[in-house]
């Protein structure tokens, strides 16, 4: 792929300058992924530090059978399998051999780079039907562009995506999975888990700095996406555990004083300045014990739930049935 650009709509546009101009300066985690972004979280994956991602495929590989199992004894064959944020498509890999759906659906906020994902799965999978949609799951207000099956559905959210929202925000989410779930299948999603604080510090501060490329890289988007001049050279990585919160906090903190500018409208306020020492708030990643994300999921209205974890519980796969 040559072009990354996503041109952005105007209210994505008012969403990201209100974020610039709050007290506390926020934007939203899906703008690390540009393909830069996207690239640099894929060598994340690969790092001694990040434990999440080879842990969850560990976890997958070894229960897939248990956990297809699981599914189909309690809801029968599944009629249709969703998974939001799909990117790479690469997880499903693992559940398609042992669950065999009658149909897959790929949903992301960038359709192209799933359709070409598709293309390697189809031929590895012929006999599934596969569709790739655009959808982003943060938009609350959105429907999702689910086919008209019946039978059952299975929701598959892996990486521990869910932990960008706040708790409020997931139970919401997962409140909204459980009704497309008609009352019949279910959702596998994974999560990462409260464990030693300096394990997890470690994890977002990597001894070759790729999460601060990661995270600096957020600037240059930003300044294609909006027009802004960040420098990246103005700032620095900032990533830590906050053990009240239960969450990773990332931000980037400018070291000296910063003025960042952007194409404004009329009346409209186009910079922002920032003081050395201010940050601007770039991410936070929830961390769950198993506990709470089972009662969580309960909340959300799933009957029965299923747990699969690690040897050192870092990570842990849930099957929640409807
Ligand atoms: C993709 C949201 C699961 O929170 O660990 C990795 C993103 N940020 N390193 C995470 C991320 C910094 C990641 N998630």
């Amino acid at each position: 792929m040559t072009e990354d650009r996503r041109d952005i709509s105007e209210d994505e546009r008012a969403q990201i300058i209100d974020g610039l101009l709050a007290a506390q300066a926020q934007v939203a985690p899906k703008y690390f992924y540009d393909l830069a972004g996207s690239r640099l979280f894929d060598v994340i994956t690969l790092l001694d530090e990040y434990y999440p991602t080879v842990t969850e495929r560990a976890v997958l590989q070894r229960y897939a059978r248990d956990i297809a199992a699981t599914f189909t004894a309690a809801a029968g064959r599944c009629a249709l399998l969703a998974e939001p944020g799909a990117g790479s498509c690469e997880k499903v890999r693992f559940l398609l051999p042992v669950l065999t759906p009658a149909q897959y659906l790929a949903l992301d906020v960038s359709v192209d780079f799933v359709a070409l994902a598709l293309q390697s799965l189809r031929r590895d999978f012929p006999q599934v039907r596969m569709t790739a949609a655009a959808a982003d799951i943060a938009q609350v207000a959105q429907p999702w562009p689910l086919p008209d099956d019946e039978g059952s559905r299975l929701f598959f959210y892996p990486g521990s995506s869910i932990g960008n929202f706040t708790p409020d925000e997931a139970l919401a989410l997962t409140a909204r999975i459980h009704a497309q779930c008609r009352g019949q299948g279910g959702l596998l999603i994974g999560v990462d888990l409260v464990k030693d604080t300096a394990v997890l510090n470690a994890a977002y501060n990597d001894a070759l700095g790729v999460t601060a490329a990661f995270n600096l890289n957020l600037l240059r988007h930003l300044n294609r996406l909006i027009g802004s001049d960040f420098r990246p050279q103005q700032w620095e990585h900032l990533a830590f555990y906050d053990e009240a919160a239960a969450r990773i906090e990332m931000h980037l903190r400018a070291r000296e004083t910063v003025t960042v500018r952007w194409p404004g409208e009329d009346g409209q306020a186009s910079e922002r300045v920032f003081a050395a020492g201010e940050t601007l708030h770039t991410e936070n990643s929830y961390k769950y014990t198993s506990e709470a994300f089972e009662a969580l999921l309960a909340n959300a209205g799933f009957a029965q739930i299923h747990r699969w974890t690690d040897a050192r519980e870092y990570f842990g796969v849930f099957l929640a049935l409807a």
